[in-house]
């Protein structure tokens, strides 16, 4: 007899193939057990396309043992018409006898619902298995649809001395070259990136993904007074989609878009935009006054900080973050990585 959660870890392990590809799906594994044999397995590829459990029951040879098998599904099935029709009603047709479920699925549309249709057909439904390695790897998804914003990081790079600039703004380079690429393949995971009015002027960011191969982020810029010379700077460049919120105007020009917030309430009105547009996370990369209002506000979920081996004796300083857990600890080619979680 093998342990069921190994089922639930190789459903989680499959779910993760579909990173990057999702958004602002979550990432969904499946497996098929009948008599302690892996018969069929899934997961959701594409967002729009078929969810996991289908892939997972497409793949069964046999489909007469699917009444004597087990799945085990990292989310509860859907029982909406989305894009796709219901996962619950594909697996009440072929009958299977027990679904083991990771998380249920926050999404209003579906919300329980789902359990709700396999259980009132008959069939036995345990949840919770595995339940904080799926909150974990769904963390975006999970955020974006309880707290109807987009999951937030805030990336800095600090020296060892805890500054994250000079006065003067002349801060290249604080961390070392296998710390920027890594911040690279971090662009490339989240859905848009987003730089001050300082940070996009004196640092003038490109804000795609270069050293690592990927996707490039939706670029995102608060400009409240829109001071920032457009023909000047990169991130201008219309080459990527570029968002600028601002208190002035708001209007669609090609790749960019103005969007109007007010001055003293933005944070809230900005991240609500976001999340209306789809976009399921956000890396904040500077500057400091931008990076401060948002630990203010308590208003983060994960910080990812490189210190450097520099002294600069006095400069900008950088946040100091409230009500963080040390999530991880390890060395960059010299450099230290921390990565908080808030809470
Ligand atoms: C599942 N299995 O693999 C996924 C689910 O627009 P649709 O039809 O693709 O539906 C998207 C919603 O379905 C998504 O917000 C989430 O609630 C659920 N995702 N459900 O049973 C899957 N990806
Ligand atoms: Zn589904």
């Amino acid at each position: 007899m093998v342990e069921k959660e190994l089922y639930m870890r190789r459903a989680l392990e499959l779910a993760q193939l579909g990173r990057g590809n999702v958004s602002p799906n979550p990432m969904v594994g499946c497996v098929i057990v009948h008599n302690d044999t892996i018969i069929g397995e899934g997961y959701h590829q594409v967002c729009g396309q078929a969810h996991a459990e289908v892939n997972a029951i497409a793949s069964v040879k046999d489909k007469s043992l699917l009444p004597e098998s087990e799945m085990f599904v990292t989310l509860e099935p859907c029982s909406h018409h989305g894009k796709t029709p219901p996962c619950a009603d594909l697996i009440v047709k072929h009958k299977l006898k027990k679904v083991y479920v990771c998380n249920l699925d926050p999404n209003p549309l579906v919300a329980g619902k789902g359990i709700q249709r396999l259980e009132s057909n008959g069939i036995i439904v345990e949840t919770g298995m595995l339940e904080e390695e799926g909150e974990d790897i769904n963390a975006r998804f999970f955020v974006y649809m309880r707290k109807q914003r987009p999951y937030i990081i805030l990336k800095w790079a600090q020296t060892e001395d805890g500054f994250i600039a000079r006065a003067n703004y002349d801060s290249k380079w604080i961390s070392n070259s296998m710390s920027r690429k890594q911040v690279h393949k971090w662009r490339a995971e989240e859905d848009a990136i987003l730089v001050g009015t300082n940070t996009a002027y004196y640092d003038n960011p490109q804000l795609n993904v270069r050293s690592w191969s990927g996707p490039n982020p939706t670029r995102v810029v608060l400009d409240g007074n829109l001071r920032l010379p457009q023909e000047k700077l990169s991130l201008f460049d219309g080459d990527q989609a570029t968002i600028c919120y601002n208190f002035k105007e708001s209007r669609q020009q090609d790749q960019l878009k103005l969007v109007k917030v007010s001055p003293n309430n933005w944070m809230e009105e900005m991240l609500a935009d976001l999340r209306e547009q789809k976009l399921q996370s956000l890396i904040v990369e500077g500057g400091a006054m931008l990076l401060k209002a948002f630990v203010e506000h308590k208003m983060w979920d994960e910080a990812r900080i490189f210190i450097g081996k520099q002294y600069f004796g006095d400069g900008i300083p950088a946040p100091v973050l409230s009500g963080a857990r040390l999530a991880d600890e390890r060395q960059v080619a010299g450099d230290r990585r921390l990565i908080y979680k808030n809470g």
